[in-house]
């Protein structure tokens, strides 16, 4: 049965967003930082890395209730890196998903505790997973703190900083999107094969496919700060040029990075094709991936 894109992802955007806030309120804790968690991740937002894990369980014909913890779990912490990231030490944002940031509602070191909440809570949801194996959970933990940690986002946003005030080449800009912005998106993808139980040549070939839909991502990002719409995108365009940042468009020009961009979906595209499944919700992702608005 093939399934319309945007059912899939209305439906289960509506169920992450309903367990969310479950898993905040059943914590043992301080209604301050209980409050200051709930309210980034209730900030709305696409979900696109929880789905991800739905989507390949969905695609292995696996439950979806059994990726359910771990996509909250990714939600968490990509909502932590964004409370850091808009921290006035970081990118001093005031405006994260059209609302405003954590620190200017509740203060910058409550909006720092939230996001170590977040983080930490993130590997609880994967360790007392009722439906997953231990053998299972050793390797999702594990796989998690190469994507999120030094190895993987934090490390593409400390070399992000590390780049600032200096014009990266296409390796290093590509470097530090790889981690900052692709190794939580690869992640998405590969632990809901694992827990999908997918065959190791798979999980390689998703892997790879998990790279290119991060470099993807990241390039309509760049685009979307120049040729998008303030209302859609939930913050003011045209911040990466203000800021004299290394984007796509301005080192390959506009042209350039759109094709670019097609090149890494389609390689994306390639990779499904020759999966053990076949996955039509996957090859949509592909596309809402090179053409998404916000
Ligand atoms: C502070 C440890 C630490 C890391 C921050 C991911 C990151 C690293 C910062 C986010 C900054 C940023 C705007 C990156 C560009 C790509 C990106 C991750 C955009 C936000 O993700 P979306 O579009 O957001 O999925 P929504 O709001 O839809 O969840």
């Amino acid at each position: 049965m093939t399934i319309e894109l945007s059912d899939f992802l209305l439906s289960r955007k509506q169920t992450i967003e309903a367990k969310l806030p479950q898993y905040i309120n059943e914590l043992e804790a301080s209604n301050t930082i209980k409050e200051a968690m709930l309210y980034s991740l209730n900030a709305g937002g696409k979900r696109l890395r929880p789905i991800l894990v739905l989507a390949l369980l969905h695609t292995y014909g696996k439950r979806e209730e059994l990726g359910m913890a771990t996509a909250c779990a990714i939600e968490m912490i990509h909502t932590y890196s964004l409370i850091h990231d808009d921290l006035p030490c970081m990118d001093d944002d005031d405006l994260r998903r059209g609302k405003p940031t954590n620190h200017k509602v509740f203060g910058e070191a409550v909006a720092v505790l939230a996001g170590d909440g977040l983080l930490t809570q993130s590997f609880s949801l994967i360790v007392n997973d009722p439906y997953c194996s231990v053998e299972n959970k050793l390797r999702l933990v594990s796989e998690l703190v190469k994507a999120a940690g030094a190895e993987g986002m934090v490390g593409g946003q400390i070399a992000d900083m590390e780049g600032e005030d200096t014009v990266l080449t296409l390796d290093e800009l590509q470097s530090v999107h790889e981690n900052k912005t692709g190794k939580l998106l690869q992640y998405s993808i590969i632990s809901g094969a694992i827990l999908a139980d997918a065959p190791e040549e798979d999980i390689e070939k998703l892997r790879k496919l998990g790279y290119h839909l991060g470099i993807a991502f990241q390039i309509r990002d760049d685009i979307l700060d120049i040729e998008g719409n303030e209302q859609k995108i939930g913050k003011p365009v045209g911040s990466d040029t203000l800021n004299e940042k290394t984007t796509y468009p301005k080192i390959l020009t506009m042209p350039g990075a759109k094709a670019k961009l097609e090149e890494h979906i389609s390689q994306a595209k390639d990779l499904l094709e020759n999966l053990s499944v076949q996955s039509n919700i996957l090859v949509q992702i592909c596309e809402l991936i090179a053409n998404r608005d916000h």
